[in-house]
């Protein structure tokens, strides 16, 4: 069971590299790594478990937060319709997204950042990823509003990349032209 300790936070070497492929079909130790990537999201938002564990809510995460330098993400939430989005994903890719931006009126955060940094996150609107499940089959996934945003937050981390590096540093909270803003 992943634990706030197995989190590595910025600064981290890892979280800066691009992480590795997984060969398919996935060894069982990525499957367990991945497995349990979810694991760590759903038992987050679980508010007795969080408390007795000392876990912090979150909506994703990505294996190189925990220092495995692979493409491997898992997201749980539910939309602003109430859908669930839970997915343990292999290798998942942005095919094509949107001209159009959109970004959290709130901003993002991230389980390996401990200080709230302030900004807008600008990222596509809509995007279609693929990737391959725990069970070997693999999806494709349109998606939008804040699923869109979290996928883009996880895939980055495969990329070195994180969510600050998408704030505009002169002025954070500046308003990004005919981009959506969504509420949460
Ligand atoms: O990857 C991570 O560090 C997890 C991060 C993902 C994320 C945050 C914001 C926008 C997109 C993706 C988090 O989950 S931070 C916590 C969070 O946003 C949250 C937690 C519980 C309920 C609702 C939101
Ligand atoms: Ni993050």
């Amino acid at each position: 069971m992943i634990m706030m300790e197995d989190i590595i936070r910025d600064g981290h070497p890892t979280l800066r590299k691009v992480a590795e492929e997984v060969v398919m079909p996935a060894s069982e130790e990525d499957k367990q790594i991945l497995a349990s990537l979810l694991e760590y999201v759903i038992n987050s938002q679980n508010s007795e478990m969080a408390a007795k564990y000392g876990l912090r809510p979150g909506i994703g995460l990505a294996a190189p937060q925990i220092n495995v330098s692979k493409r491997m993400i898992a997201v749980h939430l539910t939309d602003d319709k109430g859908t669930l989005y839970s997915y343990a994903l292999f290798n998942p890719k942005i095919v094509s997204h949107s001209v159009e931006m959109a970004y959290l009126e709130t901003g993002e955060g991230c389980l390996s950042v401990d200080e709230a940094i302030p900004g807008y996150v600008p990222r596509y609107a809509r995007v279609t990823i693929k990737g391959v499940t725990l069970h070997g089959e693999e999806v494709k996934l349109r998606l939008r509003g804040l699923p869109a945003i979290c996928f883009q937050h996880e895939i980055d981390h495969l990329n070195g990349i994180m969510f600050y590096d998408h704030i505009d540093k002169q002025d954070p909270f500046k308003p990004v032209d005919g981009a959506t803003i969504i509420e949460r």
